[in-house]
């Protein structure tokens, strides 16, 4: 996909004006995971989608690629800017210029590992990134235009002092990230209460799909197994296996982002699904999937190749994906979900798994094609001519 940025004539009123009743949109974080699902359900409601994205050295809008529109056509549904929560004159001329009616804070430096190792850039993206916006929002007079969705987490909870979580339940970040993105929760409640904006949290839990990026724990675990399964791949390592999750399914937490921003009076929220599972757990659900028989081995074991008696795959730990401080267990209680505002996931754990694993197993057919018989078979003809 191509992006660009001709969305205004400069004077910041041309693509409000020129877009009338439509409500518009505005989404930090467009080419992620939740970025994908939200625009989609957005565009389905009828939205005009605005979108930041960073420029990179290579194309990073693979997500979205499918909702592209060419930017020479009139009254596009999609529209992306280039821009960075690092960079608030560029924030503020983009929320300017769009006079969006909603937007949904997603973007993020969203990897707990990587903030040890970055804590200071996802300070200032992950936190202060929120506070950007909603100066932009204060500096263009939008207090009672635009609603604020930010994207809050179940890591606020770190190590947990109430079992299951709720709202009320007392925060204990335990990693670089959980700590920016608890200045981004208290910066959104107090922009509420002190400005009168229309701001939310969702405390959302971990939510996964085929678009999750593949070092997240559910992604890493469903690409390499089907890279296994194929003779792609030899062994999966992996970090803190009895860690607990409360996994959900990413489809169903974005229509929760927008409903929360269609009520009477903003409120935060803490949506999951009330199930939790060990990432041993998830392991093994992801071999049922595939019929892959699995052994595991210790720290140090050795663990290449595939066991020759038994067929077997290994999955071995590997303390280089320890983190200084874990979050052992996370159960969130969506009880207040369900009740304010009549919202259920719909995909179970087991369907989670299941889509996972598929949309990775097709991924590595492609690859085992595209590599064999496909693009080195047409490589060897054409070296030969
Ligand atoms: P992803 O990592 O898939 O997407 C993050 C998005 O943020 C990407 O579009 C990324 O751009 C963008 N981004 C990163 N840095 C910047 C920056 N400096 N300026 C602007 N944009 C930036 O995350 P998810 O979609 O999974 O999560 C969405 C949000 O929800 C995040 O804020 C995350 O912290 C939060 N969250 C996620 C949960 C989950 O389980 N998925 C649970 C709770 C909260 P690029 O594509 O260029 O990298
Ligand atoms: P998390 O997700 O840290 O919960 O943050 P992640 O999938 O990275 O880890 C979940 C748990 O699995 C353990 N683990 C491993 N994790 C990774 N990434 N790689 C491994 O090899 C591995 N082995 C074990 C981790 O230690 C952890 O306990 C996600 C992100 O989406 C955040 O942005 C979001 O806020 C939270 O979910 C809710």
């Amino acid at each position: 996909m191509t992006s660009d940025t001709n969305t205004s004539n400069g004077n910041g009123t041309t693509v409000a004006a020129a877009d009338g009743e439509r409500k518009r949109a505005l989404i930090t974080g467009i080419t992620g995971q939740d970025g994908a699902y939200l625009t989609e359900l957005l565009l389905n409601k009828g939205y005009i989608v605005h979108g930041i994205k960073r420029r990179s050295s290579q194309l990073n809008t693979q997500r979205i690629d499918r909702f592209y529109e060419d930017p020479h056509v009139d009254r596009r549904h999609l529209v992306l800017h280039y821009g960075d929560l690092s960079d608030s004159t560029n924030l503020i001329r983009i929320v300017q210029q769009v006079r969006p009616h909603e937007i949904y804070n997603l973007g993020a430096q969203s990897h707990v590992a990587v903030s040890f190792e970055s804590p200071e850039y996802t300070a200032d993206v992950d936190g202060i990134g929120a506070l950007r916006l909603l100066e932009a929002i204060r500096i263009c007079g939008l207090e009672k235009h635009t609603k604020f969705y930010q994207a809050s987490t179940s890591e606020l909870y770190g190590k947990v002092q109430e079992i299951p979580q709720r709202i009320t339940t007392p925060f204990y970040p335990r990693s670089p990230y959980a700590v920016a993105k608890l200045y981004a929760y208290w910066i959104t409640v107090n922009y509420r209460e002190a400005y009168g904006i229309y701001a939310c949290n969702g405390v959302l839990f971990n939510h996964e799909s085929p678009l999750r990026g593949e070092t997240f724990v559910t992604r890493k675990i469903t690409r390499a197994l089907a890279r296994i399964k194929l003779g792609q791949q030899q062994c999966l390592y992996l970090g803190n296996l009895d860690a607990k999750r409360d996994w959900g399914h990413a489809r169903d937490y974005v229509e929760m982002q927008w409903l929360m921003l269609q009520q009477g009076e903003p409120r935060d929220y803490v949506i999951a699904t009330g199930q939790q599972y060990s990432v041993k757990e998830f392991v093994a659900a992801a071999c049922a999937v595939l019929d892959l028989p699995l052994e595991w081995r210790g720290e140090g074991e050795e663990a290449q190749g595939v066991n020759p008696d038994t067929g077997a795959a290994f999955v071995a730990v590997d303390p280089r994906y320890f983190r200084p401080t874990e979050v052992e267990t996370l159960l969130g209680d969506p009880s207040d979900a369900h009740k304010r505002l009549g919202w259920k996931p719909t995909t179970t754990f087991e369907q989670l798994v299941k889509e996972m694993v598929e949309e990775d197993l097709l991924l590595a057919r492609r690859d085992l094609h595209s590599l064999g018989g496909g693009f080195q078979a047409y490589q060897k003809t054409s070296d030969q001519e």
